[in-house]
């Protein structure tokens, strides 16, 4: 397994965002907890790259849109379960922004995904239908990125989606657990943990 390269690798950091942060819609234990982590690592690398979760209102993935639901309640969507979450991360709002403390100044990229209004997507490559593109896979092969280093919110959704999408794309992959906190929600931590380390996803402790 390859070590990290910081002046080759790539850096990802995934959706650390107000909604996903403490006081938000959607909001992650400790989420803000990893800003002042993935900003060492942002100074660190020479390339970095960030997602931002950004969803039309009424999108499909809320709770809201659908009658009688409750947030964190699944349904069957017609590419698999799909659980609807509180309104979150609406284009344009507050909740949608990155964390104030978050340096962006390095980002080559930001990628935004979700924006379908029927269509959710946890993956930075793939919406959540497991084909239809943000376009990130094209930019690292592009790029000639051979090596992803991934942290933000949250491990048990957009991180490790993004990181088993990598490693699908043939891609090495280090998740930065200390800059990572999850929803944790009915055992999703430990089976994205386990899914990861199956996949050969590096998961380290700095
Ligand atoms: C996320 C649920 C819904 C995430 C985004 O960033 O992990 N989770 N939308
Ligand atoms: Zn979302």
């Amino acid at each position: 397994m390859p070590q990290m390269d910081p002046a080759h690798d790539l850096l990802l950091l995934i959706d650390i965002q107000n909604d996903f942060c403490p006081g938000g819609a959607l909001a992650v234990t400790d989420g803000d907890a990893v800003v002042p982590l993935a900003n060492r690592l942002s100074h660190r690398f020479s390339h970095v790259a960030l997602t931002q979760d950004w969803h039309p209102a009424g999108h499909f993935s809320f709770a809201s849109s659908h009658a009688g639901a409750t947030p964190f309640s699944v349904i069957a969507a017609d590419h698999g379960p799909q659980t609807l979450w509180p309104d979150h991360c609406v284009q344009g709002t507050d909740g949608a922004a990155f964390h104030p403390d978050l340096d962006t100044d390095a980002a080559e990229v930001i990628i935004r995904k979700g924006c379908r209004p029927t269509l959710d997507s946890y993956s930075a490559f793939f919406e959540n239908d497991g084909s239809t593109p943000t376009g990130l896979a094209g930019y690292v092969r592009d790029r000639g990125f051979s090596h992803v280093v991934m942290a933000g919110l949250a491990t048990d959704f957009c991180v490790a989606w993004s990181a088993l999408d990598a490693r699908r794309l043939g891609l090495d992959v280090s998740l930065v657990l200390p800059a990572c906190r999850a929803i944790d929600q009915d055992g999703s931590l430990d089976a994205a943990m386990a899914e990861m380390t199956a996949a050969g996803v590096v998961l380290s402790q700095a």
